[in-house]
């Protein structure tokens, strides 16, 4: 359509003044940084004509316990401003990172933005906050401030004073890096782009029937025959005890805390190929590079087995400063249901014994697990009579919805690469729904918080990971990070819209999908 230039003056004044974003062409002009931070903040209040800029001249102050973000912003602005920003312990103009005068409301994850035309000050109460607080001053900067090179300025920040924390403690991703092994660079990478979003958890679904990805010194063939393969026959791969420590401390630099996950006693045919004792008849099965599930188990009624498993638990709870190991505990469907008990019984308390708290797909609510116990609820329907008798007992529940919150699920019929076993997941399917109230008898209280697992059946390459994840991970995001009373599809298809850019400058291969008005 053609339109005379005042129509489109027209319409971008309607639009900065409505903060809503029209089609393509005249999208720009509506992407006020200010508007489009997602997850969307507890409460943005914009300051009219103020404006910080940041120049050649910007210092970047932080107190003791905040030179790690304050290292961390530097660095990422530094890329494509090109400017020293150097980071020092001073007072004065610029951007000031600080771990006092926060309102307490924000809590042990939240933040305080200030931004004057003298500088941009976060306030927090631990280094976590004020990493959240960095995160939304990225995304108050203009898009290209993510680009690798350097960019031309200016680089103005809109006047706002921003209060923000977390709806829920646990915002997490997962990674399969079982049926597609992804090398230690490119698990970096996802937690750059999912740290953006206030991601403060990653699983690493370390173990399944195709490859085993850790090395564990008492059992070396784990990682060097088990290790050896992937989906479709590939050379599969694994992590040095030095590669995973490097992941987790680059993921805690990022406010990321690793979860490990060891799959038992299903999901073990690349363990159990590695170990004939392992198997009831002392018979080593091939390396399976299929996608089936529910045919391995490991073997319930032999001594080794929990040998095994108290070897493996005790060398990655040496090498996992978080809190949690995931026993994995689904589909064990060549494990009788008594066998499965006896198994989660004896397992359970070898994590707690060295330290860790245990995590498990929500199958393990079947055996009435102590209260410290996270169920992760990967179901397709709304009731799950086991997972709320857990939840009425006090366990909390991670919410990980399969036809909501995996990021395998294709977006639609034509989506090339994923599953649909759990059904097609569109942006707003992904957005849509409530954790605090999804699964009856399991209320908000009894929700520890949300999870977007990414199954890599399919997924060979970063490009496959950020083309399924991007746009969903931040729509799981927003739904765990802001309050549901900020929860609304028509604004925050307009917020996503903006990220689109962002994505661009950063080389992330989205999925433009037709739900959202794309900047
Ligand atoms: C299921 C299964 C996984 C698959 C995934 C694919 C769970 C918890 N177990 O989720 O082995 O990879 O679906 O979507």
């Amino acid at each position: 359509m053609r339109r005379s230039p005042w129509f489109g003056r027209i319409l971008i004044a309607f639009s900065l003044v409505t903060g809503s974003t029209l089609a393509s062409g005249e999208a720009q002009a509506a992407a006020a940084p200010i508007d489009s931070v997602v997850p969307v903040p507890v409460s943005v209040q914009s300051i009219a004509n103020v404006t910080y800029n940041l120049t050649s001249s910007t210092q970047i102050r932080a107190q003791a316990d905040a030179t790690g973000p304050a290292n961390l912003l530097a660095t990422t602005l530094r890329r494509s401003t090109g400017f020293a920003l150097p980071v020092s312990q001073s007072t004065g103009d610029g951007i000031t990172l600080q771990l006092s005068g926060a309102d307490p409301q924000v809590g042990a994850q939240g933040y305080q933005l200030d931004v004057a035309t003298t500088g941009v000050t976060i306030k927090a109460t631990a280094p976590a906050g004020l990493i959240n607080g960095t995160q939304t001053l990225r995304q108050l900067l203009p898009p290209k401030i993510e680009a690798s090179t350097v960019q031309n300025g200016p680089w103005p920040v809109p006047g706002a004073r921003i209060l923000d924390y977390p709806r829920f403690g646990h915002r997490g991703a997962m990674l399969d890096v079982a049926r597609h092994f992804f090398t230690p660079d490119v698990v970096k990478r996802y937690i750059d782009e999912i740290a953006l979003y206030k991601i403060n958890y990653l699983h690493l679904h370390l173990a399944d029937d195709q490859g085993w990805r850790i090395v564990i010194d008492s059992w070396p063939r784990l990682a060097t025959y088990g290790g050896s393969t992937q989906v479709g026959g590939g050379a599969g791969g694994y992590y040095t005890k030095a590669q995973y420590t490097d992941i987790v401390n680059y993921a805690g630099e990022r406010g990321i805390t690793i979860v490990p996950e060891i799959d038992m006693p299903g999901h073990t045919n690349a363990a159990l190929a590695s170990y004939a004792q392992l198997n009831c008849n002392n018979t080593a099965p091939p390396l399976y590079t299929g996608t089936n599930v529910g045919f391995s188990s490991l073997c319930v009624p032999k001594d080794v087995t929990y040998q095994f498993v108290d070897d493996v638990v005790r060398e990655l709870a040496a090498i996992t400063p978080g809190p949690f190991i995931h026993i994995g505990g689904d589909e064990a469907q060549s494990t009788s249901d008594a066998d499965y008990r006896t198994f989660m019984n004896k397992i359970l308390p070898i994590v707690t014994k060295y330290g860790k708290q245990n995590m498990g797909w929500h199958d393990v609510a079947k055996v009435n697990p102590p209260t410290s116990v996270i169920p992760q609820y990967w179901g397709t329907t709304t009731s799950n009579s086991s997972v709320a008798a857990a939840a009425g007992r006090g366990n909390k529940i991670l919410m990980s919805p399969a036809n909501k919150a995996y990021l395998d699920m294709k977006y639609n019929s034509s989506t090339s690469l994923g599953l649909n076993w759990a059904g097609y997941i569109e942006v707003r399917t992904a957005y849509d729904w409530n954790p605090g109230s999804y699964l009856s008898g399991v209320g908000e209280s009894a929700v520890r918080g949300v999870e977007a697992p990414l199954w890599s059946e399919t997924i060979r390459t970063r490009q496959d990971i950020e083309y399924m994840a991007f746009p969903r991970l931040p729509a799981i995001a927003e739904i765990g990070w802001s309050p549901w009373s900020k929860h609304n599809w028509d604004a925050f298809r307009q917020r996503l819209g903006a990220q689109g850019p962002r994505w661009q400058a950063m080389g992330v291969n989205f999925y433009r999908s037709s739900q959202v008005p794309w900047a």
